[in-house]
């Protein structure tokens, strides 16, 4: 399928419309023009509160930790208390509470390291430690929905390139997951079958939005992307969260985090910024037959190392839009070699 005239797409999980204008994009693809990006830091910093050793700025120490790290997020947006009355007479001015808690995750004690350039040992140690969180924050009587999230590179507003991630768990289901988990139960009813798994299903037979698969996972970017390099990261099986997959299938997403790291910064030959994070299903020990589990990446990048896109105009003011289609891609990630470009650099 090759659209070539002004169109909108329809992104049946955030149930929200994007608009693509393929012409726009008819200019030739300049590709690499800035010189690749070394990794100029060091393994080992001494001024960074994440290294194993180092004093955080709340004033504790970190252990001298060997695998991955989690500690409580010194300045938590949420509060496991929350007692304050929010209630306003005026439906106009609606509050509520909000009661969580933030962790922090060292993926690695190497201050130089990301997920594209660890071990496969290495991430599955970071899924594992996901695993684990999702069901002991998951477990808490107040806690419905945990969301992990990775923040990577300046752009994103990361504090820090020492790779880590980061929990936000909630007594509420935030909107986004509330949104994609509505989309999922109304298509559930409707078609007596999974949403995703009818998509990716689709999706393989199609393969114009393929990026690579595995034995247990597919990355895609998907046909309603708006953010120009926008991907999915989808288990094949119909599973609700971490706890439903099997050894075999941990380690093949910790290799699907690796690759899907290893196109990104090949692409502009640049540690590649972006937010990922983890839809799982709600953790208030409810059923959730409709629930896909499936991981996001939205970055910023458009052309180059340093040329992103912006949502401004029309898309802050009405809908996003894009001009390359998520198909070209596909196609330049796809064609970027599998290996790291700093790999025996
Ligand atoms: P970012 O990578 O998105 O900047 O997040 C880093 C988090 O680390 C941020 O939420 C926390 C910040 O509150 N943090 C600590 O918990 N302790 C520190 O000593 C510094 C930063
Ligand atoms: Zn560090």
């Amino acid at each position: 399928m090759n659209l070539t005239n002004p169109h909108k797409r329809y992104n049946p999980l955030a149930d929200e419309w994007v608009l693509v204008s393929p012409h726009r994009s008819k200019r030739p693809w300049q590709g690499q023009q800035e010189k690749p990006a070394a990794n100029t830091q060091p393994p080992y910093s001494e001024t960074c509160y994440l290294c194993p050793g180092n004093e955080r700025v709340g004033g504790e120490t970190n252990p001298d930790y060997a695998g991955t790290y989690v500690f409580t997020n010194d300045f938590s947006a949420l509060l496991p208390e929350n007692e304050e009355d929010f209630s306003d007479p005026n439906p106009l001015f609606k509050a509520q509470p909000e009661q969580g808690i933030c962790k922090v995750i060292c993926f690695s004690p190497r201050h130089d390291l990301s997920l594209a350039r660890m071990k496969t040992a290495q991430v599955r140690q970071v899924v594992d430690t996901w695993t684990n969180e999702y069901q002991s924050l998951g477990g808490n009587d107040f806690i419905k929905h945990v969301q992990i999230f990775e923040n990577k590179g300046e752009t994103m507003g990361c504090s820090n390139p020492h790779p880590h991630g980061q929990i936000w768990a909630t007594r509420e289901l935030p909107n986004l997951p509330a949104r994609e988990l509505l989309s999922q139960q109304n298509y559930l009813a409707e078609h007596k079958s999974c949403l995703l798994c009818d998509y990716l299903e689709e999706e393989l037979k199609r393969g114009e939005r393929i990026v690579f698969t595995n034995d247990s996972f597919v990355a895609l970017v998907p046909y309603w992307a708006v953010w120009p390099f926008e991907t999915m990261l989808l288990p094949r099986r119909h599973v609700g969260s971490l706890l439903e997959l099997n050894n075999k299938e941990k380690d093949d997403l910790a290799r699907g985090l690796i690759r899907m790291g290893i196109h990104f910064d090949n692409l502009f030959m640049t540690s590649f910024p972006y937010s990922m994070g983890l839809h799982q299903q709600p953790t208030d020990g409810g059923d959730y037959p409709a629930h896909h589990f499936h991981i996001h990446y939205f970055p910023p990048l458009l052309r180059s190392a340093t040329v992103k896109k912006f949502m401004v105009g029309f898309e802050m003011l009405a809908m996003p839009q894009r001009d390359l289609t998520p198909e070209d891609c596909a196609d330049r990630l796809r064609a970027t070699p599998t290996t790291h470009y700093l790999e025996g650099a």
